[in-house]
């Protein structure tokens, strides 16, 4: 008996499919491994950036396929229909549908289940892939895709990777550290875990709001210390430093943005709205572990050829500091700033299992209303 994930490549092969490029989701994790192993594979900073490199790949004669989760499909929708749709370029798109089944994660609910009525809203087909025994009707909509030159979404439920085999990603590298290496520096490579960073750094988030980063940086927070100061973001992921950049702009508080380096790489452009914009109330700390974290730890760019502190300064930040050890965390984060900052904060991958955040949506928002409130 074949695992579902063999099957899946063995149909992606049989239609002939011959360039691939994901965005993780944890409950894909394994099949993405075999994905980049069978097929040419470029991973994602952003599930929109697929839609044109599998454009790109489509014009040069390319059978392209596309994975990610339910929720990127929000960041791809403009590029699907004017550009895929409308110059008729053939392009498969993978779906891990969230959601719909066993789904822990609340803020998956509106993409996940919204997706089919969205799809179809869009002109978009799909095929929902609920169960193993539905991978059989992948083919023959899969050779459509070539022949016709259609968009096809293939919806695929958490429930087909039960019993799936385990494979881990590639080991994400450390963050690469070239601004200290430009400056003569010696800065040291990271030693902590983003728990550990997190645990440093939570005794000067006392008093102030706190915007802390989808999946495993939230929890780890909570678990560390809770604040109702804390806006602990449960999806969206790409908007802690707009939040933050938001509250900042609009309240007479301190402010603590705690960012990921898959998710600064996700939605870059902010930090030239929050360089311009920002004020002294505003500090970045970007937990930066090399990785997507909380999906498996897929490596990210930031451990071969990005650095995220240049790339702040680039956009327009003055104020840049780049640390690794609890030392180094402790002294940026006394000292007080004059104009908005950006911290870098090195880290080793890996998580620390811990049981979901005990607050809903609803009350994580209206203690951090409360608290914005009183001056
Ligand atoms: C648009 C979108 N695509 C993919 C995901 C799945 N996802 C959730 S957290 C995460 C990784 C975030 O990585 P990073 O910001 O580096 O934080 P880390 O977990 O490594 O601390 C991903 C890919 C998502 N929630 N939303």
């Amino acid at each position: 008996m074949r695992y579902p994930e063999e099957e899946l490549i063995a149909a992606l092969q049989g239609s002939g499919v011959d360039f691939t490029a994901s965005l993780p989701c944890e409950k894909i994790k394994s099949l993405l491994v075999m994905v980049a192993g069978n097929f040419p594979h470029v991973p994602l900073t952003r599930e929109e950036e697929g839609v044109g490199i599998c454009a790109g790949a489509a014009l040069a004669g390319r059978r392209p396929a596309l994975f990610l989760q339910s929720s990127g499909i929000g960041n791809m929708i403009n590029a699907l229909l004017s550009l895929t749709a409308f110059y008729e370029l053939p392009l498969a798109l993978f779906i891990s549908q969230r959601g719909i089944y066993r789904e822990k994660i609340e803020a998956q609910l509106p993409m996940g289940k919204g997706l089919p009525k969205l799809l179809r809203g869009a002109g978009i087909p799909y095929t929902l892939i609920h169960a193993k025994s539905d991978l059989s009707r992948i083919r023959k909509r899969l050779d459509e895709v070539y022949r016709k030159n259609r968009i096809h979404a293939f919806l695929m439920s958490p429930a087909v990777w039960e019993g799936s085999c385990i494979l881990e990603p590639p080991a994400a590298l450390c963050p690469v550290a070239h601004t200290s290496r430009v400056a003569g520096t010696a800065r040291s490579q990271p030693r902590l875990t983003r728990f550990g960073v997190l645990e440093t750094i939570a005794p000067f988030l006392e008093g102030r709001a706190v915007v802390c980063n989808l999946g495993f940086p939230s929890k780890e927070l909570f678990h560390i210390r809770h604040q109702p100061s804390h806006f602990y973001m449960l999806g969206s992921m790409g908007m802690a430093t707009p939040i933050g950049l938001g509250i900042s702009l609009a309240a007479d508080k301190e402010v603590v943005v705690i960012d990921g380096d898959g998710s600064v790489l996700m939605n870059p452009g902010t930090l030239a709205t929050a360089a311009a914009f920002g004020g002294p109330n505003l500090t970045i700390v970007c937990i930066d572990n090399g990785s997507y974290g909380s999906t498996g730890s897929q490596p990210t760019l930031t451990g071969s050829c990005v650095d995220l502190e240049l790339v702040a300064r680039g956009f327009g930040f003055r104020q840049t500091a780049k640390v690794a050890g609890k030392r180094e965390i402790r002294e940026i984060m006394r000292k007080k700033a004059d104009r908005v900052r950006f911290i870098h904060a090195l880290a080793l991958p890996g998580n620390r299992d811990l049981p979901p955040i005990p607050l809903d949506h609803i009350a994580i928002k209206r203690a951090v209303l409360d608290y914005l409130s009183t001056g």
